[in-house]
């Protein structure tokens, strides 16, 4: 059986938050248990890792490796605090971001080994894999819009033009690499049409 974690991933903007709102929506009016949380984040000690890694001034200059290990700290305390005792107890979970993302931004974009970045996703999930993973495939026009349009811009959301089109190869690449897992969709559409392509592929891969 497929696992219940499903995970949302893609470039800054491109419509994570909104889609897990309206899935979550979906699947409770189904009667369905449903846990939403976010990396980084999710936990006490990951919110305050979060705080470190985008807005805090002590973060401000970390090199890669201490960013690296930030991320897969929060991510540790996520999934055996929420993420493995939800799916024991049933639930569907949805995460904002992932394993992929460590691969794509810290990986793909930051240029660290990927063979550390594997064994370091494998321990801090104890092997929690998502069932399925959403990618949310946002143009560049799109997300330099969508970029443009916040008052104010945290530590990544500074990185430059060629950072980001690292990261959206990335991504576009592990979908290609894993296609029964990760499912890309045109994030470019309205929230409506990019729900129902997601609600597509949900039920593709899940009975309820
Ligand atoms: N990171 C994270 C790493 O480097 N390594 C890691 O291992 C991990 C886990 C996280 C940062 O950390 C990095 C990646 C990130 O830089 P974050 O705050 O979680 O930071 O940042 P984002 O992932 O960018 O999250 P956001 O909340 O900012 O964006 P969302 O959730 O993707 O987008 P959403 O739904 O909030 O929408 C953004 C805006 O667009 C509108 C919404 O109304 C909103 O205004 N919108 C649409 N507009 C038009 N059409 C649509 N279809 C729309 N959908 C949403």
């Amino acid at each position: 059986m497929k696992r219940r974690l499903i995970t949302f991933e893609g470039s800054e903007g491109c419509g994570k938050t909104t889609q897990i709102a309206r899935l979550k929506e979906r699947l409770e009016s189904l009667g369905e248990q449903v846990v939403v949380t976010r990396e980084p984040g999710g936990t006490a000690l990951g919110e305050a890792i979060r705080h470190l890694l985008k807005d805090a001034p002590e973060g401000r200059h970390m090199g890669a490796r201490a960013e690296l290990l930030l991320f897969s700290a929060s991510r540790a305390e996520l999934v055996g605090k929420v993420i493995a005792p939800a799916l024991d107890d049933g639930a569907w979970v949805l995460c904002d971001r992932f394993i992929d993302s460590t691969v794509v931004y810290q990986g793909s974009a930051r240029g660290l080994a990927m063979e550390m970045i594997g064994r370091l996703n494998d321990f801090a999930t104890a092997g929690v894999r998502p069932g399925l993973t959403f990618l949310l495939d946002l143009s560049p026009e799109k997300a330099a819009e969508r970029l443009q349009a916040r008052a104010t811009k945290d530590r990544i959301e500074e990185e430059d033009e060629a950072f980001f089109a690292r990261v959206r190869d990335g991504f576009l690449r592990l979908a290609e690499v894993e296609p029964h897992r990760i499912k890309r969709i045109d994030a470019d559409g309205s929230p409506e049409a990019v729900a129902e392509a997601v609600w597509k592929h949900f039920t593709e891969a899940f009975v309820l």
